[in-house]
């Protein structure tokens, strides 16, 4: 991987991909999004990572937006592409075999939320802050904004928030059910971290066929959903792992899932 706007570390079995342009608060810019595709398809790949935390570099943003000086002079055809090429490479974020913690250290807004979203859950610190507000530029959300916050929290705060472009603090966000906790911002990553490392301890195909589970369930009847619940149950039963896993509480002892 080539990384000039991202950083990338593992610690154990956990990545931390960190935005790092900070002189523009973390914006996406055409670079940053084929940086993250890299990286998402290494953590993807990469058997020794089995959870990653991404977050943006310094105090005050994790990323304020899709980058709007690079959109001056787009038309309707490469704001198409942009969209599309976009939204596929959070698509992969969302759907990665390894569960992502949005770690939200300042601003997120219009991108920068939409990128939060397509994690597996955001943990935020005191001074983050949500919004889309896309309608003050004349625009709207083309990272899956309009799809992903509806489904996260229903149709009319959604369309509050996105109509009106207002920021949403970061208890405002916990009580809308956007965020599974707010930190103080010195003891963020920490906490990310905590977790990311919690979850790799974990069985990794289990984790996989979870997150598919839910994932994949969410859009269907319950009926779908339950019967793809039970054809993934029925899958991990093939996994050495859960052998292990089992024997392990059995005999008392921690198990050593393998991945296989
Ligand atoms: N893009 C480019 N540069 C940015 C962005 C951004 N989104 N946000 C901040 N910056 C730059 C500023 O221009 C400034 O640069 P410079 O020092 O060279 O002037 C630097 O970062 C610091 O920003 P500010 O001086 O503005 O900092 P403040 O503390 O005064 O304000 C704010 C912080 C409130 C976050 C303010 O910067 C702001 O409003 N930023 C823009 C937020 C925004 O509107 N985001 C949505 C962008 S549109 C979008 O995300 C669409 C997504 C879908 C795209 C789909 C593809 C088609």
């Amino acid at each position: 991987m080539n990384l000039e706007m991202l950083k990338f570390n593992k610690s154990g079995a956990v990545a931390t991909v960190t935005i790092s342009r900070a002189n523009s608060l973390n914006a996406l810019n055409a670079q940053v999004i084929n940086e993250l595709d890299q990286v998402f398809d290494k953590i993807n790949s990469d058997n020794s990572i089995r959870s990653a935390v991404l977050t943006g570099e310094g105090e005050k943003a994790f990323v304020a937006g899709a980058d709007i000086k690079e959109m001056k002079d787009h038309g309707a055809e490469e704001s198409l592409k942009m969209s599309k090429v976009g939204q596929a490479v959070f698509s992969k974020i969302e759907k990665c075999k390894k569960p992502v913690i949005a770690a939200v250290n300042g601003f997120a807004l219009g991108g920068g939320f939409e990128l939060a979203l397509s994690c597996d859950f955001i943990l935020a610190s005191e001074n983050a802050k949500f919004g889309l507000p896309e309608v003050s530029l004349g625009l709207i959300p083309g990272y899956g904004g309009t799809q992903r916050l509806a489904r996260n929290v229903g149709l009319q705060k959604a369309k509050r928030l996105i109509f009106s472009g207002e920021m949403l603090s970061a208890d405002i966000a916990l009580q809308w059910g956007l965020v599974t906790e707010v930190l103080p911002l010195a003891e963020l990553m920490e906490k990310a971290n905590k977790l990311a490392t919690k979850i790799s301890r974990q069985a990794p195909l289990a984790i996989q066929y979870a997150k598919d589970s839910v994932l994949l369930g969410y859009d269907k009847t319950l009926d779908a959903g339950l019967e793809l619940e039970a054809t993934l149950f029925s899958k991990v039963f093939t996994t050495e792992d859960k052998n292990e896993g089992v024997n392990a509480f059995i005999e008392k002892r921690k198990p050593d899932f393998k991945g296989h």
